[in-house]
């Protein structure tokens, strides 16, 4: 279920992603070869950048994410119902049982069981790709945006997609995913 909560942080991060300076994009191509293969390697997500998508999910503004909120967020992402899901997500993340998810909570669940695997920011990366081509263009962003209300004009939605493409060629691959989601993640040592 993590993963659907990171298709809100990549667009989350894709729209607020500036042009990088070549300079770091050659460095993240260089860097290719680092991408971790191992599926169960963890990583701490950055509390600065959670505080976004925290905000992104809590639609009424009251600091709390509750079953609803969540629910109308993962029903737009994924196009189908996910009342239950969602309050199973909030049941299983509400420690002070008032239910409903705090950001000391939001943060825990992140948190606990080590942080997020490589595999559910690949499973997250299925789910953007709309087509199912293996690679996430203008086309599946402003599609995934669209389920959240925001409309953007494919002019947009090409530039925030070259932003994060290292190829230059205007479609996001796993690699540049996979570098762009953990970028600000510190890796888990051990
Ligand atoms: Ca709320
Ligand atoms: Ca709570
Ligand atoms: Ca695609």
């Amino acid at each position: 279920m993590h993963s659907s909560l990171k298709i809100v942080q990549f667009l989350q991060r894709i729209e607020s992603t500036k042009k990088l300076p070549s300079k770091v994009l050659s460095r993240a191509s260089s860097s290719k070869s680092r991408i971790p293969s191992n599926l169960s390697r963890k990583y701490i997500p950055n509390a600065d950048e959670m505080k976004e998508v925290f905000k992104m999910i809590d639609k009424d503004r009251d600091n709390k994410i509750s079953v609803k909120d969540l629910q109308k967020v993962l029903t737009e992402l994924r196009g189908k119902d996910m009342a239950e899901e969602a309050e199973k997500m909030v049941n299983a993340a509400d420690s002070d049982r008032d239910g409903c998810i705090n950001f000391k909570e939001f943060m825990e669940v992140h948190n606990n069981g080590g942080g997020i695997r490589l595999l559910e920011i690949e499973t997250a990366f299925s789910l953007c790709d709309l087509d199912g081509d293996r690679r996430i263009n203008a086309k599946d962003l402003e599609g995934l945006l669209k389920r959240l209300g925001k409309e953007r004009s494919p002019e947009d939605c090409e530039r925030m997609v070259c932003n994060v493409a290292r190829d230059g060629k205007g479609e996001v691959d796993m690699d540049d995913f996979i570098i762009m989601m953990t970028k600000t993640m510190h890796l888990q040592s051990g």
